[in-house]
């Protein structure tokens, strides 16, 4: 069982060159505008910290939350970092800003040297997008062997059951606003954080 026992925003960057220094383990997450990035942080984190929207673009800074977490069982407190990070593919930008921000997002993604564990969101109702696709191969490409991927499909509350029952049945892991519908056949926000804290740990649970 894991405590959150605080979470707060320290500052946002628009390029690794404007980052804190590199001296904590950072989760970073990313995908789709639009896919809960921001809503997803504040469901873990327990607390309305990043700014979501119904309108796609909301984030558009690298933002770093700081927290410390507690493993009630063994008593040991860990500080992680969580980086909030603008979307993939927001159509409503121009080209050339477009470009520049990609170029930034992933020059940081690249180079930050902390980030241990980098959590790609994806809409459980539009898997398989071709930009998802390219974000999963441009990670496998860039993660070093202490970061590892996460993959978490988002929205899960707007699938059907009979559709939401594959997703059980592989093995995905799940993630809505609705804490109730994850933890009645999953095991909710607690396992994720669990989940979380041995990923930026380096710790495999499988
Ligand atoms: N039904 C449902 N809606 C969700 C869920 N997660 C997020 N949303 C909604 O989706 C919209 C976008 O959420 P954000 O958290 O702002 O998404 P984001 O990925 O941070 O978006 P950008 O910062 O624009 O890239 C908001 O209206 C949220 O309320 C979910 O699990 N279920
Ligand atoms: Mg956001």
């Amino acid at each position: 069982m894991i405590t959150i026992k605080e979470a707060k925003f320290l500052t946002s960057a628009t390029r690794l060159a404007d980052c804190p220094p590199p001296d904590l383990m950072e989760v970073v997450f990313l995908g789709r505008s639009n896919v809960g990035k921001s809503t997803f942080i504040n469901l873990i984190l327990e607390k309305n910290l990043a700014k979501s929207s119904s309108t796609p673009g909301k984030t558009q800074l690298i933002n770093f939350f700081g927290t410390t977490w507690e493993r009630q069982e063994s008593g040991e407190i860990f500080s992680i970092r969580f980086v909030d990070l603008p979307g993939f593919g927001y159509a409503k930008v121009s080209k050339d800003t477009k470009k520049k921000w990609e170029k930034h997002l992933w020059e940081f993604l690249n180079k930050r040297i902390s980030i241990k564990l980098f959590i790609h969101l994806i809409d459980a109702r539009h898997t398989g997008l071709g930009i998802d696709n390219d974000v999963s191969s441009m990670l496998a490409n860039i993660a070093r062997a202490d970061q590892r991927i996460l993959d978490i499909y988002t929205k899960f509350d707007k699938l059907k059951k009979n559709e939401q029952h594959i997703f059980y049945q592989k093995g995905c892991l799940v993630a809505s606003n609705n804490d109730k519908i994850i933890d009645k056949r999953f095991g909710g926000k607690t396992k994720i954080q669990e989940i979380i804290l041995n990923g930026v740990l380096g710790i495999d649970t499988n």
